[in-house]
């Protein structure tokens, strides 16, 4: 008997399709942030795939979609998926090919009439992104939230989550409700784009996580002075445009010293304040995240970015202040589910290439409560979390087949 596999058409329809949700043909991207009416949307619009397949879907406390064959109740689940949230400017594929490849999964469990000892659940975990730190849906889920985390957390525009959630129709301190026991999860395997450049370059389809990269989030203030750009000598100003300038200049030597060559430093928003073209800048806010596969590199970055940037503001006359949004350890993956993906993709004939995970995914959580695993397909040229994220059809389906197998294989 021929094995199931995937109809990647299917995959294709569906993916297209979320695509439009929060698409704009003018930047080409999508944007989804955590709990905005787009990422409502995007929920109602995945329950309703679900339901249309004749499958059980349901948002849960933290606003995690989840969805089943069928809502018998039951010990535990082989559980798939990522999430449908995304950056500003995003891709198609990055979160949704996970979500939505375990949509698949669950139509072939279906017209295969295929008996599992074990069900499986498909989540699209909630609010990956770190739009109010990151991954809360999964962190929920596994009971890491705190009543004071989630009634602090706010975005980089001042947003609470707590007014967040309300808009969205879920009560704030109920998120906790969404804990399960651990026990719930037997395994779990996310498939996703690899978002780097490892696969494309080495021409490989498959890659196989063995742990994924911790990260840090910073929103930093420099404060100094607003004065006249005119009038103000240049050694008289506490400019916190410069003090900036000083410390991004600042941070390749911090990785060299510091770092290791999986390190990052990115400053990704930055406000300028009071934003006039004859005015000093008296205030700069930006953020600052961090990451490696090391926590105690992690550490170390972020101590040597504390001390750098408090000698920038002595020099600049400025004051320095910092807010930390989130701090993921780096997490390794269990290698029964890295032996167990590296037997199928042997099984199906595939190559592939044994890595770490430069970007963090929901699977680092999973991670601390049961077997966890990922499965990478190449991002063409290593881009991601920018409209011109892609990934060739044929690796789609290679990667859903092989979660796919691995899947089977767990759940029989
Ligand atoms: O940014 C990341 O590491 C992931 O895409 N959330
Ligand atoms: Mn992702
Ligand atoms: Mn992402
Ligand atoms: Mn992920």
């Amino acid at each position: 008997m021929s094995l199931p596999a995937i109809n990647l058409e299917r995959l294709r329809k569906d993916l297209l399709s979320l695509f439009e949700i929060g698409y704009d043909p003018q930047t080409k991207g999508v944007t989804r942030l955590g709990f905005t009416q787009a990422d409502n949307d995007a929920k109602e619009w995945l329950i309703n795939r679900f339901e249309i397949e004749g499958f059980c879907a349901r948002i849960d406390h933290a606003g995690n979609v989840r969805g089943r064959i069928s809502d018998e109740s039951v010990q535990q689940v082989v559980a798939t998926g990522s999430h449908i949230d995304t950056v500003i400017s995003g891709g198609m594929f990055d979160g949704a090919l996970g979500v939505l490849a375990g949509l698949e999964v669950l139509r072939v469990i279906k017209e295969n009439k295929l008996n599992l000892k074990t069900p499986l659940e498909v989540f699209a975990f909630a609010e990956e992104e770190g739009r109010f730190g990151g991954m809360m849906g999964v962190q929920a889920l596994i009971g890491e939230l705190t009543p004071e985390w989630i009634l602090k957390a706010h975005d980089v525009n001042g947003v609470m989550l707590e007014d967040a959630l309300k808009n969205s129709g879920i009560d704030p301190l109920s998120v906790l409700d969404a804990r399960v026991d651990p026990d719930y999860f037997k395994s779990f395997i996310e498939l996703h784009i690899e978002q780097g450049p490892v696969l494309d370059t080495l021409k490989k389809p498959i890659g196989v996580v063995t742990s994924i990269s911790g990260v840090f989030k910073w929103i930093v203030r420099l404060i100094g002075k607003s004065n006249h750009a005119g009038t103000a000598p240049m050694n008289m100003r506490s400019d916190a445009f410069m003090g900036l300038a000083n410390f991004a200049n600042e941070i390749p030597r911090i990785i060299d010293e510091e770092g290791s060559d999986k390190s990052r430093l990115t400053v990704g928003k930055v406000d300028l304040k009071p934003g006039h073209a004859h005015t000093v800048p008296g205030e700069v806010e930006f953020t600052l995240v961090g990451r490696d596969v090391d926590a105690d590199i992690m550490h170390a970055l972020a101590d040597s970015c504390r001390k750098v940037l408090s000698a920038i503001a002595r020099k600049h006359k400025l004051m320095f202040e910092f807010e930390q949004m989130s701090w993921l350890d780096p997490q390794p993956m269990s290698n029964n589910i890295i032996n167990l993906i590296q037997t199928e993709a042997q099984h199906l004939d595939l190559p592939f290439e044994v890595m770490p995970s430069g970007a963090g995914h929901d699977a680092q959580h999973m991670a601390k409560v049961t077997d966890a695993g990922m499965i990478f397909v190449p991002s063409i040229g290593g881009v991601s979390h920018a409209p011109d994220e892609w990934t060739h059809w044929q690796d789609i389906e290679k990667g859903a087949n092989l979660l796919l197998r691995s899947l089977l294989t767990l759940a029989s």
